[in-house]
């Protein structure tokens, strides 16, 4: 089996050692020759990287092999900025759930890998033909037979572009803003975790992307909870030390969750940025970590074992933990157990924690 793993990837091809692999969108093609037709799936709540890598494949395979294609959803596309993308760019969307397969079908993952817990699990579907990721958390990857997972890349939509810029297949604008959107969108925290071919995507997609309808996605219209969400984020934020926590009830969707950690992070002289709220019977959970090298989604994983599931990158890690119950005491004692298991983690004293906003200041803005 060839293997190359060159460029911090894991990459994996048929069975045949005899015949040098050119390229990766050459091997990618050619598996799939036998198929009547090509479904790509992503992972829950799908963001713009595994809706961009899905089109651009969705492209390719069109471009070059002719054959019919399905992009899917699962579960609801909720982040404003997703659901903009999704309009404006017109990305058609089938719910995995009322997809029916055929067994002549391929299907290919992108941005997430079998058994990660990131995917609706009652879908009957065939074998994957193909997994095409970036992320750390490993999945089942077993017998597939096309695999290109390169841990050490900013986003999907960079190996998709990649292979797009391979086989020299013109981009149309739509395209090109979507797999625009979805690099930038993993790449523009701090630190970035790009690598060359992030940038070499950004650089080759930009001229052909259409920057009013970027600019519109980016700043896409928010609705009254969001800002609720948020004004009750930050009044139940704690710093412990060089950590900062913040306790959401009720996030009116989970990805908001992402998006509030992602401004506490900014809060100088924290490393650690925890949010953890409450959607449906779940716990949902987003880290970030401010230092390369803090390998977030490892220690996300350790920090909520058997309590749930969570995974992620060097810096970025999310999970979701479920509620034994949704009463308010279920609530309170699941989040206790996660702050003494992540401070412990972390070397932190429990008794170190300050307000990020001081109570009387709240109070004082609720007078005047
Ligand atoms: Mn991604």
């Amino acid at each position: 089996m060839p293997r190359n793993n060159g460029d911090s990837g894991e990459f994996k091809v048929g069975t045949d050692t005899r015949k040098p692999i050119v390229r990766r969108s050459e091997a990618f093609l050619t598996g799939l020759e036998d198929a009547s037709s090509v479904t790509f799936i992503s992972h829950v709540y799908p963001d713009p990287d595994g809706l961009g890598s899905m089109l651009g494949l969705a492209h390719l395979v069109k471009a070059r092999l002719g054959k019919p294609t399905r992009l899917t959803r699962d579960g609801p596309i909720s982040r404003a900025e997703n659901q903009a993308m999704v309009e404006l760019l017109r990305i058609p969307l089938e719910p995995i759930e009322s997809v029916s397969f055929a067994p002549d079908e391929a299907v290919v993952m992108v941005d997430s890998q079998p058994k990660t817990g990131r995917h609706n699990a009652s879908i009957d579907m065939p074998p994957l033909y193909a997994v095409i990721d970036h992320h750390d958390t490993t999945g089942e990857l077993d017998g597939i037979p096309f695999v290109d997972v390169r841990r050490g890349l900013g986003a999907t939509c960079s190996v998709v572009a990649s292979y797009l810029m391979e086989q020299d297949i013109a981009l149309p604008s739509r395209l090109s803003t979507a797999l625009f959107y979805g690099i930038e969108t993993e790449v523009s925290g701090y630190p970035r975790g790009a690598s060359t071919l992030d940038d070499s995507a950004l650089l080759y997609l930009y001229p052909l992307a259409d920057k009013d309808l970027l600019a519109r996605i980016r700043n896409a219209r928010l609705p009254q909870r969001y800002f609720e969400c948020l004004i009750q984020a930050l009044q139940s934020s704690f710093i412990y030390d060089r950590l900062i926590i913040s306790w959401v009830s009720e996030l009116p969707q989970p990805e908001l969750a992402a998006e509030i950690v992602d401004f506490l992070i900014r809060l100088e002289n924290v490393d650690w940025a925890l949010c953890a709220g409450t959607f449906q019977d779940q716990l949902v959970l987003s880290l970030r970590a401010a230092t390369r090298g803090s390998k977030a989604g490892d220690v996300l994983r350790q920090v909520v074992g058997k309590m749930g599931r969570a995974g992620g990158h060097d810096r970025r890690a999310g999970g979701s933990i479920r509620l034994p119950s949704t009463s308010q005491s279920a609530i309170e004692e699941t989040q206790a157990e996660l702050r003494r298991r992540l401070l412990k983690f972390l070397h932190i004293d429990e008794y170190r924690g300050q307000r990020l906003v001081a109570l009387r200041e709240m109070l004082q803005n609720l007078q005047s």
